[in-house]
């Protein structure tokens, strides 16, 4: 916890109802006796990224971040599924989203050109950097500025290697590659470095898999901005883009108009908006 000084203390929640999560601002009270600081209270929030539980309930992930920024690599191998729903739970919360290949001085990272265009058609920004050699962090810490941001993405894809170049004075622990075979995570818990120019950055676990808190999908297009806009050439205003018949999003995926792995991503989705809904109990769906 960080006093409006500056100063970092150790707080403990107070009370096992206190869901404070990375970015939270929180109400304290000193415990003099005890020398401890207590979080009493989270205090209302700007903005919150949520996930999905398999209940089909929400949890928070961080909170106060108006920049999303997925982090990929060459390596580990890529799922563009998880970028797409990180990206679809940022626009739904009114975040910006910047999608990020990291080791961009790798050969293999010519590869993910095309996806990475994909990504910029469809209105991410897009960026390609790398922290070993330091190409492209000068646009990114250009990106950043003024940003309360939080990187996102799988483990070792070096969100923290790039922290450590945009927050010198971060001390911040970096991994091997070889770690993820055994399940292990370089970094475990949320932080919150104070960017140089001004901005927050916020550096996240890697994940396996993410999936976004359905009450916060934006629910016609599921957060996929390509799906918001053709949607509106649907023959149905309720068409869920899948068997339809006459909906422009399925043909535009058929023509090519429409990014075909893109609209892949979107069913998948979907389907598993539609699983989650069923898991939340008939009292919850369709509650928007
Ligand atoms: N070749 C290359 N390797 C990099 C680059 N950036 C990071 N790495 C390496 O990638 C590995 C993982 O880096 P981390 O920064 O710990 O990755 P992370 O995304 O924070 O991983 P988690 O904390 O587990 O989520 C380390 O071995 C880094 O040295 C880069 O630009 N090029
Ligand atoms: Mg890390
Ligand atoms: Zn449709």
């Amino acid at each position: 916890m960080r006093d409006a000084a500056g100063t970092d203390h150790e707080a403990r929640p107070f009370g096992r109802r206190l869901q404070a999560v990375c970015g939270d601002r929180v109400s304290c009270e000193a415990d003099a006796a005890h020398g401890e600081v207590h979080a009493t209270g989270v205090l209302p929030r700007q903005s919150v990224l949520e996930r999905a539980n398999t209940r089909g309930g929400a949890e928070a992930v961080v909170a106060n971040i108006d920049l999303l920024v997925t982090v990929l690599a060459p390596e580990p191998r890529p799922d563009p599924f998880i970028i797409d729903r990180y990206l679809c739970a940022a626009s739904s919360a009114g975040l910006a989203a910047l999608v990020v290949v990291n080791k961009c001085e790798l050969p293999e990272a010519a590869a993910l050109s095309p996806q990475l265009a994909v990504w910029r058609d469809a209105g991410y920004g897009t960026l390609a950097c790398s922290s070993a050699t330091g190409e492209g962090l000068e646009a990114l810490a250009a990106a950043l500025r003024g940003h309360d941001a939080v990187f996102v993405g799988q483990s070792g894809v070096g969100k923290s290697s790039l922290i450590a170049r945009l927050v010198p004075q971060a001390d911040i622990a970096v991994g091997g590659l070889d770690r993820d075979a055994e399940g292990r995570h370089t970094t475990t818990a949320s932080k919150l470095y104070d960017l140089p120019g001004g901005g927050h950055l916020l550096d996240s676990p890697g994940v396996r898999d993410f999936a976004p808190a359905i009450a916060a999908l934006e629910r016609r297009s599921l957060g996929f901005p390509e799906v918001g806009e053709l949607s509106a050439g649907c023959r149905f205003i309720d068409c869920r883009h899948l068997r339809e018949p006459d909906c422009a999003v399925r043909t535009a995926a058929e023509t090519g108009a429409f990014d075909a792995r893109r609209y892949e991503s979107y069913r998948r989705l979907r389907r598993l908006y539609e699983d989650l809904q069923a898991a939340a109990g008939p009292g919850k769906r369709d509650r928007r």
